[in-house]
C-alpha cells in the first residue's frame, strides 16, 4: 500500500498549506468548493509523482503497454475513489473532522465529467481502474469534450437537454501537455514519391492542419502502487490565423472562425443514435484521437526501443472500444508505410498483430458506416489505405473460397457506397470479442457469421465486469462494512473472496445487518429523490429500480405497463392492497430519439397520476430521478431491492447495471439476455427471477408471424386496457396522450415484444414481491447475490483480456 500521507498530522499540514497557496485563504475562510480544489490538487500532485515512478519502472522492465482507445470514458468523480485506493480515506476524514470540516460535503463538490453515453463509456473507465490495480500498464486514449453529455432536466414531465459545462470550475485532475501536442491533417492532396528501388510512399500536400493537445488524468490502482494515465485530446488551431481585417470591420465571428471551426471537433460528445447531422464532425473526432494517439505511441516506442518496428506488437497492444476508433488500422498502416518507410506486408503484419476489437451491440443501425465520397474527401490518404486493405482482402477471399461472393457481401469493408467500420475493425485486428456469452454467440452465428466462417480463431468472449471498488466499496460503505466485518477486506483486490459471505446466508445476525444497511441506503436515496424530484418515498416500501439509457429495446415501457396494471387493479377493487412499493426510474434519452423521450414523459405522467391519487398513494409511488449519471448511480444501486433488467432477449450486449445491482444485494427481475444469463447461472434460478421470451422464442415468433393485435385482443381486461389508456386521457395530464407509443405497439406491431412478455413479467414480479415481503428471506437471497458477484468484477474481465488478447 502506497500511503500518500504519513499521518493525520502530515495530511492536515498539507491541506492547510494547499488552501493558502492555491486559494489564498485559510481553510476556515474557504468554501467547500475551494476546499475540494485544495484537497484534489494535493492528491493529483502525489499521483503524478507516483505516475512518473510507475512509468520509469515499466520502462526498465520493458513491460508491455496496453492502449485502450475509446471515444468515451465515463470516469465519474475521482476524489473519493483515489482516497480509498491510497488507503487514506479514514485518515483524511478524521483530519478534516478535527478542523471542523466534513469530507462528505467536500466530496459533494466534485463535478461528474459526463464524457460518455452509458455502458460502453463506463466500461472503459472500470477497465482503467482494473488495469492499474492489476499492475498492467494500461493507458486510456480518448477525447476531452468541452461539453459532456447533456444535463437532463425534467420540465412538465419532458426531458429538457441543458449544456453540461463540466469544466466551468476547472478540472483539478488534468494537466495540459502542450509539449506533447501533435498535428493531425484533414483533407489535402496525397502526393506519390518513389525511390530508385521502386519503393514508394505518399505525403499529403495542403489540407487543414489541426493541433491535438493532450490533457492527462492520473489513473490510480488500488493500493496506489501503479498510477497510469488517461490521455484526453483537445483540438486547437495549428496556426493563429486571426483575421485582423474582419476584426477591424467589426466582424468578430469571422475574425475568430479559424479557431471556432477547429475547436468544434472537440466540443461535444455524440449521442448513441446521432442522426445524419454532424456526421462530418464525428469522423473528424474519430480520426483526431486515433491519429494523435498513434503518433504519440510510435514516438514513445521509438524512444524506448528504437525503430525496431517488427517487435512493436510484442511491446504494444492497441485495443479499440467498438468501431469508433476503427481508423487505428489504416492510420497505423499510413504511419508505418508513409512515415517509417516499411513495406506493405511488414506493416500489415505489425498492424494486425497489435490491434484488437470489442463489439458492444448487435443492432444493425448501431453499426457505423460512412458514405465513401464524404470519407474520401475528408481523409484521402486514409481512404487509399482502406481501399487497398479491402482490395487485398477480397483478393485473398476469392482465391480461397467458392462462395466468396456471399462472404464478400457480408464482410467487405467497402460496400454499397459505404465504408463499413465494423468490418474494417475485424480485418485490421487479431481478435474480436463480444461482451457476454450469448452476445458473442449471436455475433458468431448471426451478425458476423461471414467472418466467423473465415476466421473462427479471431472470435472470443469477454463477459463484462464492473469496478466493485467504486460500485460496492465506495457507493455502499454500510454494506461494505458488514462484508468486511464478516470476511475481512481481501475482497477489495480479490473479489472472489466475497464468496466467503455465503457461510452467513442463514446467520440471523448478519442477515439483520444486511437489512439494516439496505434500509440506511434507502433512507439516503429517499432524501435524494425528494430533493431532486419532489416525490416522497417511504423507505419501508420495497424499492424496485430501473436505471439505464432509454431505448425501446430496454423496455422501460414494459415496466410502465406493470405499474399501470397494478394501479388499475387497485382502482377497480379497493380491497386489493398490494404491498407498499416504490418504482424508481432514471436515464437519459438521446436528444433526437423521440420514442425514448415519450417514454420518459409517460413515466412522469404516470408518476403524476399515481402519486396524487389518495386511493393508491399510500402503497404505490413512482419517481423519476433526473440526470442519471455516475454520481447519483452510486446513491441508487445500494438502495435497490429489485433490479429491473428486462430487455428484449437477444438485444442487450451485456448490461452492466445488472452487475452493480447484484453486488449491492438487489434481486434481479430479468429476461434471459446479455449477462443476465451468466448471473442466473451463478446464483441459480431460485435466487432471482427470469421470465419471458428467449432468443429462440423470438426467432420462432418472427418466423411464424407475431401479431401484437392478438395479444391485445386476448387480454382486453388488463393488457388491452393498459394499451388503451395510452390514448384515452388517463395519463394525459402532462402534455397530452401517447399516440406515438401506442402506435409503436398497435400499428408498428410491437417490434420489441412488450405485449408478448407482459403476462409472464407481471407474474414474475408478483412472485418476487412476495419474497421481499419477508425481510429474512429477501436478505438470504440478497447475500447470495452479493457473495457470488465477485465474478463480475472488472478485475476478472481485465485478467482475461490480458491473458487471451493482449498477452501481457
Ligand atoms: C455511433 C455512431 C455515431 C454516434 C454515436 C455512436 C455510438 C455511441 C455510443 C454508438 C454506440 C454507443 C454506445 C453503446 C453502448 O453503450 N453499448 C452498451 O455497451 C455496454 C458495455 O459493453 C453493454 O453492457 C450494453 O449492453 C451495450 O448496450
Amino acid at each position: 500500500m502506497q500511503r500518500i500521507f504519513d499521518s493525520k498530522e502530515d495530511f492536515v499540514d498539507l491541506f492547510e498549506s494547499s488552501c493558502q497557496t492555491l486559494i489564498g485563504r485559510t481553510y476556515e475562510d474557504c468554501t467547500d468548493a475551494e476546499r475540494f480544489q485544495a484537497l484534489a490538487s494535493i492528491v493529483a500532485a502525489k499521483s503524478r509523482a507516483i505516475g512518473v515512478k510507475t512509468n520509469e519502472l515499466a520502462q526498465q522492465e520493458q513491460k508491455k503497454k496496453v492502449y485502450y482507445f475509446s471515444l468515451e470514458f465515463l470516469i465519474g468523480p475521482l476524489l473519493d475513489n483515489y482516497l480509498i485506493n491510497y488507503g487514506v480515506r479514514d485518515l483524511v476524514e478524521e483530519g478534516l473532522a478535527e478542523l471542523g470540516l466534513s469530507l462528505d460535503n467536500i466530496l459533494a463538490q466534485e463535478q461528474d465529467p459526463g464524457l460518455g453515453n452509458g455502458g460502453l463509456g463506463r466500461l472503459a473507465a472500470c477497465f482503467m481502474d482494473s488495469m492499474a490495480t492489476e499492475g498492467i500498464m494500461g493507458y486510456g486514449n480518448g477525447m476531452r469534450y468541452r461539453y459532456g453529455l447533456f444535463h437532463q432536466a425534467i420540465v412538465n414531465g419532458c426531458q429538457v437537454e441543458e449544456t453540461d459545462n463540466w469544466l466551468e470550475r476547472g478540472f483539478p485532475w488534468e494537466v495540459r501537455r502542450e509539449q506533447s501536442s501533435v498535428i493531425v491533417t484533414f483533407g489535402g492532396k496525397p502526393v506519390r514519391h518513389e525511390d530508385e528501388n521502386g519503393h514508394f510512399w505518399f505525403t499529403t500536400e495542403g489540407g487543414d492542419r489541426v493541433k491535438a493537445v493532450p490533457y492527462d488524468v492520473p489513473v490510480v490502482g488500488y493500493g496506489g502502487e501503479t498510477v497510469t494515465k488517461l490521455r484526453l485530446w483537445s483540438a486547437e488551431p495549428a496556426e493563429e490565423n486571426f483575421d485582423l481585417d474582419a476584426f477591424n470591420e467589426g466582424d468578430y465571428a469571422k475574425a475568430n472562425k479559424f479557431r471556432s471551426d477547429v475547436e468544434a471537433i472537440s466540443t461535444i460528445l455524440y449521442p448513441n443514435d446521432a442522426g445524419p447531422h454532424g456526421r462530418i464532425l464525428r469522423i473528424k473526432q474519430e480520426y483526431l484521437f486515433v491519429s494523435a494517439g498513434l503518433q504519440t505511441i510510435l514516438r514513445t516506442y521509438e524512444r524506448d526501443y528504437g525503430p525496431d518496428w517488427k517487435h512493436f506488437p510484442d511491446h504494444v497492444a492497441l485495443h479499440t472500444n467498438d468501431t469508433h476508433p476503427a481508423m487505428c488500422g489504416p492510420e497505423l498502416m499510413r504511419l508505418l508505410v508513409d512515415e517509417k518507410g516499411l513495406e506493405w506486408d511488414e506493416a500489415w503484419d505489425i498492424t494486425t498483430r497489435s490491434i484488437s476489437f470489442t463489439n458492444h451491440t448487435v443492432m444493425p443501425e448501431a453499426l457505423e458506416t460512412w458514405p465513401i465520397p464524404m470519407f474520401r474527401s475528408l481523409l484521402p490518404r486514409i481512404y487509399m489505405f482502406i481501399d487497398e486493405i479491402n482490395r487485398r482482402y477480397l483478393e485473398s477471399l476469392s482465391q480461397d473460397r467458392d462462395n466468396w461472393q456471399e462472404l464478400a457481401s457480408q464482410t467487405a469493408v467497402l460496400w454499397d457506397g459505404n465504408v463499413r467500420m465494423a468490418n474494417l475493425s475485424i480485418i485490421c485486428g487479431h481478435s474480436v470479442n463480444g461482451v457476454s456469452a450469448i452476445h458473442t454467440e449471436i455475433l458468431k452465428h448471426d451478425v458476423l457469421k461471414g467472418f466467423y466462417a473465415l476466421t473462427p480463431e479471431k472470435f472470443n468472449n469477454k463477459t463484462n465486469g464492473v469496478s466493485h471498488r467504486r460500485f460496492l466499496r465506495e457507493a455502499n460503505p454500510a454494506l461494505s462494512k458488514v462484508i468486511t466485518n464478516a470476511v475481512g477486506d481481501g475482497w477489495m483486490t480479490n473479489a472472489e473472496e466475497l464468496s466467503k459471505l455465503e457461510q452467513y446466508a442463514d446467520d440471523p445476525a448478519v442477515l439483520d445487518d444486511i437489512v439494516t444497511a439496505k434500509h440506511e441506503a434507502k433512507k439516503r436515496l429517499a432524501e435524494y429523490v425528494k430533493q431532486v424530484s419532489g416525490v416522497e418515498l417511504d423507505p419501508n416500501s420495497v424499492f424496485d429500480v430501473q436505471v439505464k439509457r432509454f431505448h425501446a429495446y430496454k423496455r422501460q415501457l414494459l415496466n410502465v405497463f406493470k405499474i399501470l396494471d397494478l394501479y388499475n387493479r387497485m382502482i377497480d377493487d379497493p380491497s386489493f392492497r398490494p404491498m407498499p412499493t416504490s418504482f424508481i426510474f432514471g436515464g437519459k434519452a438521446a436528444q433526437s430519439y423521440t420514442f425514448a423521450k415519450e417514454v420518459i414523459r409517460l413515466i412522469n405522467s404516470l408518476a403524476d397520476v399515481v402519486n396524487n391519487d389518495s386511493r393508491v398513494n399510500d402503497v404505490l409511488r413512482v419517481a423519476f430521478v433526473p440526470n442519471y449519471g455516475i454520481s447519483n448511480a452510486q446513491i441508487i444501486y445500494p438502495a435497490a431491492e429489485i433490479s429491473e433488467q428486462i430487455s428484449t432477449a437477444g438485444m442487450e450486449g451485456s448490461g452492466t447495471s445488472n452487475m452493480k445491482f447484484m453486488m449491492n444485494g438487489a434481486i434481479m427481475l430479468g429476461t434471459y439476455d446479455g449477462a443476465n444469463i451468466e448471473i442466473a447461472d451463478l446464483v441459480g434460478f431460485e435466487n432471482l427471477k427470469i421470465f419471458g421470451l428467449r432468443v429462440e422464442d423470438i426467432e420462432r415468433l418472427k418466423a411464424e408471424g407475431y401479431w401484437a393485435w392478438n395479444e391485445y385482443q386476448a387480454d382486453r381486461g388488463r393488457l388491452g386496457r393498459v394499451v388503451d389508456e395510452l390514448v384515452d386521457g388517463t395519463l394525459a395530464r402532462l402534455n397530452g396522450n401517447f399516440e406515438l407509443v401506442h402506435d409503436e405497439l398497435m400499428v408498428n406491431n410491437d417490434q420489441w415484444f412488450v405485449l408478448a412478455d407482459f403476462k409472464p413479467y407481471v407474474q414474475a414480479w408478483e412472485e418476487l414481491r412476495q419474497i421481499c415481503a419477508n425481510p429474512r428471506e429477501w436478505a438470504h437471497m440478497s447475500i447470495i447475490n452479493t457473495a457470488r458477484s465477485g465474478h463480475f468484477s472488472s478485475d476478472r474481465t481485465i485478467r482475461e483480456y490480458a491473458e487471451d488478447i493482449w498477452h501481457v
